[in-house]
Formats: C-alpha cells, sequence, structure tokens
C-alpha cells in the first residue's frame, strides 16, 4: 500500500525515559544524519521530515513502580495524533525513536485511522524483546517493555492515552527476533495467543516461511500494517548502539530479507524505527542499519531483476 501512497511522513519522537538508559533522546537526529530522507527520497519516495513532536504536559500515577509514566504518555498522546494525521493525508508515517514506549502512541494512532476504515491492524515487532509486560508483570518499571501490552488493550495503563484506544487483537501481534522473555511476561503471552517467532524458531523454519505466514494473515485480513524496528532485534554485531542487547540476534542478511519481503509484498502502511542510542553507537554504525533496513521497507534492492520476486 505504501507505495500507491507514495509519501512517507518522518516523525521525531525522541523518548528517552521509557529506556532504562538515557541516550535515546538523540535517536531521531542521528537517524536525520545518517540520511534517512535523502535515502528514501532516492528510491523515488516523497518525504516530508514534520520535525520532532512536543510531547503533551501530562500528570498521572500509574500502580506498580512504572518510570517516567508522564513523559512516555506524552509523547504518546501527541504521537497518536500525528501518526493518525498522517495516514489521513494519505502518507506512510515513520516514527523515529526515541524508545520503545513510543508505539504506545505510534500503534494506538493507526489502530484509530484503521477502525475508522473499518479495517483491522496487524503488528509486526522486530526484536529481541516481546515488550509485553504490564505495569503488575514488569520488573523493571521500564515502559519501553510495556507497549505492546498497552495496544493491545491490557489493563494497567489507564490514563496514558487521553481517550479510549482500539485495542490489537493479540492474535494479529507478531514478534519476530525475541530471545529475551520475561517469566510473567511470557505466561501471558501464552494466554492471549500472540504469534512469538523466537530466535529458536527462526533458526528452524528460517526468515522466508515465517515472514510469509505474517504476510499471509494481513492478506487474509486485508488489513493495515503496522511494522515496528527494535535496534536490539538485529545481533549485538551489527548494531551496537541500543541500551538492551542480546546476543543471538538477526544477521544482517536476516533483518534485510524480512524487509525485502514486506516491500516486495506492498501491504506496510507505518513503520516505527525505535531504541537507537547514539550516545552508546559505533561511529554511526546503528543509525545506518536502521536507514539501510528502511531502504531494504522501501525498495532497494540487492539486484534488480524485472520479476517481483527479486
Ligand atoms: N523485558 C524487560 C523489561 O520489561 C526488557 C524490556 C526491554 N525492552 C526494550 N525494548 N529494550 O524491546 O524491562
Ligand atoms: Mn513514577
Ligand atoms: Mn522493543
Ligand atoms: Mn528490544
Amino acid at each position: 500500500e505504501h507505495t500507491s501512497r507514495g509519501s512517507v511522513a518522518l516523525i521525531g519522537a525522541p523518548v528517552d525515559g521509557g529506556a532504562g538508559l538515557s541516550g535515546c533522546i538523540m535517536g531521531p537526529a542521528a537517524l536525520r544524519v545518517a540520511g534517512l530522507a535523502t535515502s528514501l527520497a532516492d528510491l523515488g519516495v516523497e518525504v516530508r521530515d514534520l520535525g520532532d513532536v512536543t510531547p503533551d504536559q501530562v500528570s498521572l500515577k500509574l500502580a506498580g513502580a512504572t518510570h517516567h509514566e508522564n513523559e512516555v504518555a506524552g509523547f504518546a498522546r501527541a504521537l497518536n495524533r500525528q501518526g493518525y494525521e498522517a495516514l489521513k493525508s494519505g502518507a506512510t508515517p515513520i516514527f523515529m525513536g526515541g524508545d520503545h514506549s513510543l508505539s504506545m502512541g505510534s500503534v494506538t494512532g493507526v489502530a484509530k485511522y484503521a477502525a475508522e476504515q473499518g479495517k483491522k491492524l496487524h503488528v509486526l515487532w522486530l526484536d529481541a524483546h516481546p515488550d509485553y509486560n504490564t505495569p503488575d508483570t514488569s520488573t523493571s518499571g521500564n515502559m519501553h517493555g510495556m507497549s505492546a501490552a498497552l495496544f493491545c488493550g491490557e489493563p494497567g495503563f489507564d490514563g496514558v492515552l487521553d481517550e479510549p484506544i482500539h485495542p490489537v487483537d493479540p492474535k494479529n501481534y507478531h514478534v519476530f527476533g525475541a530471545r529475551s522473555i520475561d517469566e510473567d511476561e511470557g505466561t501471558l503471552l501464552l494466554k492471549r495467543g500472540v504469534n512469538v517467532m523466537d530466535m529458536r524458531r527462526i533458526d528452524e523454519r528460517g526468515v522466508v516461511a515465517l515472514i510469509n505466514g505474517v504476510l499471509d494473515a494481513v492478506r487474509a485480513d486485508d488489513a493495515m500494517f503496522h511494522v515496528s524496528l527494535d535496534v536490539d532485534f538485529l545481533d549485538p554485531q551489527f548494531a551496537p548502539g541500543v541500551g538492551t542487547t542480546v546476543p543471538g540476534g538477526a544477521t544482517y542478511r536476516e533483518a534485510h530479507l524480512a524487509m525485502e519481503m514486506i516491500c516486495d509484498s506492498g501491504l506496510m502502511s507505518s513503520m516505527d524505527l525505535v531504541e537507537l542510542n547514539p550516545y552508546l553507537d559505533d561511529r554511526g554504525k546503528s543509525a545506518r542499519m536502521l536507514v539501510a533496513l528502511t531502504e531494504s521497507g522501501f525498495g532497494r534492492r540487492v539486484f534488480d531483476r524485472p520479476t517481483s520476486t527479486g
């Protein structure tokens, strides 16, 4: 769908308080320095950079030892509106994080638009973590580990958004690349029937079969499709610029293949680039990796053959 839309809206989301370590505040700037806008323009995509959002002023208290809920909620509310408006204008929003708590706003804004179109929303979460903790199950209190629980409608998040959300059906939440799952989080994922494609499953079945399964599910529902790319999806050797590195991640080619297949499907309607921590990066390596993966998602090919299978 993005190619028919033809234009991308870049939305900066320098939220930092959702992660345990600070530094993601510099993420949108690093993605701009790494040339995200010009790389997409070179692929023939019309790009508008809407700048960084200004978070709403929020005053709320969540149960549990949840950290920085006002900062997280302030960004979530502003991003919800901006993402919704970008889709309404006909653009494909790319949310430039910022820590992964930003998806509380991006995904709920997209879900609102989808609901208005009478469509379901599927979410593909490329991440070492499923981010399915609630304020009740979280042992860290870090809200970047809770975003999917919020947008799937789990309890404990009242007052984060300023309007009722349109929850994503947990069965339409697809986690790809997981290798760090907390105990209570895992119990909840199983109970809800989330599609968890952990690294062992990727080793055994491969990227192609698993990503095709996701794309088939999106097509079968004629759904909108949000892709959320966390830097730690990749093995740290390819992307060290993140506060939560976990060994045994996706390789350079596994990650690109997933994005190339997503591009060929024409299904992606919005995207997050999250958890980039430039303070921890190695001379821009991880920022460039995110830009390269986004290029693959928007039509860059290893070799241009005149067939759709690349
Ligand atoms: N599961 C852990 C927690 O809740 C770690 C979450 C880490 N999340 C991110 N985004 N880095 O994936 O604290
Ligand atoms: Mn607090
Ligand atoms: Mn994450
Ligand atoms: Mn992660």
